[in-house]
């Protein structure tokens, strides 16, 4: 095989966006079949990948036999369905965080792979993607600054849709950095602990944000995140990572800068799909390399259900529970 032919779940935001990237960007790939219900979304998607055919459903896609791997970019909650007929098939996929949102669908999805006999699954964490993510891990496990000490994470997004609700806050937004504080520690994460900060009045009705998140790792590192949706400015996301002897900060706007009456400018990110442009490409890039030769090249599905474990605990947590302690399944061997 030398093209990957894939069919895309889920034609929002998200899966317009990998549309478009596999169609012009990506080498030794295609868009051959989406699966979405809404009519509007999925007209847009097949005008922007030429020769798509539209589904009703991942299973009528899988049965008409044209389709070499899934992307799913549905949200949370419909991807378990989708995920148990794609690994039935024994077809490769790539879906988007969160795995699944609870730990219960996630131990499924495994067992589900497991009975397909080899790894299939890769969860679009894509920030382990990033060129800066890459070189404050690597920073971090040459110890040439020291150990490690604490990890300051800042995560703003200018704002959320009406339909945006606090557990999202956990399971849509901060599991980005629940994945990647342990991407980067190579340590899991043992608890989680939530503080609502002042209420920004510009947040959708109903949502209790910012919100500070802290997480700590079984190697003893401490994380903390400012979880915000409602900043207005722009998108940032930020880190700063302290160890015995300095610093280092990934994560700053970048680009061209002016100064001009009486004012320096450098033009802010507004979604995190300009802000994480490069991190998805190679991410889409690796995985269609990667597929091509039957392996994956990125997070696994048990990655996944580490995160779906460190989120439930995280949505007790920012609903009053406290500090909660995190414990996992036993890793399968198939995993290790
Ligand atoms: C969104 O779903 C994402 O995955 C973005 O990376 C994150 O910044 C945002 O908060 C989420 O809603």
């Amino acid at each position: 095989m030398n093209e990957l032919r894939i069919a895309v779940v889920g034609a929002g935001l998200m899966g317009a966006d990998h549309v478009t990237r596999i169609t012009t960007r990506i080498v030794g790939a295609s868009v051959v079949a989406i699966v979405e219900p809404d009519a509007g979304r999925a007209a847009a998607a097949i005008a922007s990948a030429p020769g798509s055919v539209h589904f009703a459903s991942i299973e009528e896609a899988i049965a008409a036999g044209i389709v070499d791997a899934v992307l799913i970019a549905t949200p949370g909650q419909f991807h378990e369905p989708v995920l148990l007929p794609v690994l039935a098939a024994g077809l490769p996929v790539l879906c988007e965080k969160p795995l699944t949102p609870s730990s219960a669908a996630a131990l499924r999805v495994l067992e589900a792979e497991q009975k397909a006999g080899k790894k299939l699954l890769q969860v679009g964490f894509m920030r382990r993607f990033d060129r800066e993510y890459m070189q404050l891990r690597s920073l971090i496990a040459s110890g040439d600054a020291g150990e490690l000490l604490a990890l300051r994470c800042a995560h703003r997004n200018p704002s959320v849709p009406a339909s945006y609700t606090n557990d999202m806050l956990i399971n849509d937004s901060v599991v980005h950095e629940i994945d990647v504080v342990r991407y980067l520690t190579d340590s899991p994460i043992t608890a989680i602990e939530v503080k609502h900060q002042k209420r920004n009045s510009l947040s959708p009705a109903g949502l209790k944000e910012p919100i500070l998140v802290l997480l700590e790792t079984e190697s003893g590192i401490l994380a903390d995140v400012e979880m915000n949706v409602s900043i207005q400015f722009g998108y940032q996301v930020r880190t700063e990572a302290v160890f015995e002897r300095g610093l280092a900060e990934i994560g700053r706007t970048s680009g061209m800068t002016t100064w001009t009456d009486g004012v320096i400018g450098t033009a802010e990110h507004m979604s995190f799909t300009t802000r994480f442009a490069d991190a998805y490409d190679t991410q889409i890039q690796r995985w269609v390399n990667a597929t091509l030769v039957g392996e994956i090249d990125g997070p696994s599905a048990w990655d996944g259900y580490l995160v779906a474990v460190a989120c439930e605990a995280g949505v007790t947590a920012l609903n009053g529970g406290g500090r909660v302690k995190i414990e996992y399944a036993p890793r399968p061997a198939f995993y290790s």
